[in-house]
């Protein structure tokens, strides 16, 4: 957390934030003595999450909002092919993220790899990831590190469309032979696979 400057006039530092930019929320009214506070930002879902502190009591007296940073707890991300047919979780085709108008959170911007959605995103316990129906050619094994890695509890899941399975292809033999790969054998409960067919073919 950021430092609170000297806030010794009140010796109260109210923590706010938001994710709009414009509405703030109170996070806690802390002791400024106390130098640091954890925030559990339970239930948010953002990725443009700002902070700010004020002085309590006085309204006037508030620092410059951090940088926007991502909260993204209960995580749902959206992989799809180029087609929409026999689609059950997008509604429209994946295209190649790019961080904007393409980023794979909701039905209508899935991105079109698996591997963006690890490379862009910290997957969180609990977090979902779903493939649409279609089938994905891949030059290069999907690399899944703890980072993006859940817990044998509340695992990252995921989750092929269940009406036709996606078909993952891996195309270049001499890069790897596993069409996904979990780096780390302590890992493989806190990452959940299903419905997807994985082969390997030029
Ligand atoms: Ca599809």
């Amino acid at each position: 957390m950021a430092s609170y400057g000297d806030w010794s006039a009140s010796g109260q530092v109210r923590i706010q934030y938001t994710t709009d930019g414009t509405t703030w929320q109170d996070i806690a009214t802390v002791n400024a003595a106390d130098g640091r506070y954890l925030w559990t930002a339970t239930g948010i879902v953002s990725e443009t999450v700002q902070i700010r502190f004020a002085r309590s009591g006085d309204s006037s007296f508030v620092s410059a909002p951090t940088a926007a940073f991502k909260v993204l707890n209960g995580g749902i991300y959206y992989v799809n092919d180029g087609s929409t047919a026999n689609d059950m979780y997008c509604t429209a085709a994946g295209r190649t993220y790019n961080g904007t108008t393409v980023r794979g959170r909701s039905p209508a911007d899935p991105v079109n790899s698996l591997q963006a959605i690890i490379d862009n995103y910290p997957l969180q316990p609990g977090d979902i990831v779903y493939v649409d129906a279609g089938e994905y050619r891949i030059g290069d094994t999907v690399q899944i590190t703890e980072a993006d890695a859940g817990l044998p509890a509340k695992p990252v899941t995921i989750r092929g469309a269940t009406n036709v399975w996606p078909l993952i292809t891996l195309t270049n033999l001499l890069s790897d032979s596993a069409c996904i790969a979990v780096y780390d054998a302590n890992l493989t409960d806190g990452i959940h696979q299903q419905g997807l067919s994985l082969r390997t073919s030029g």
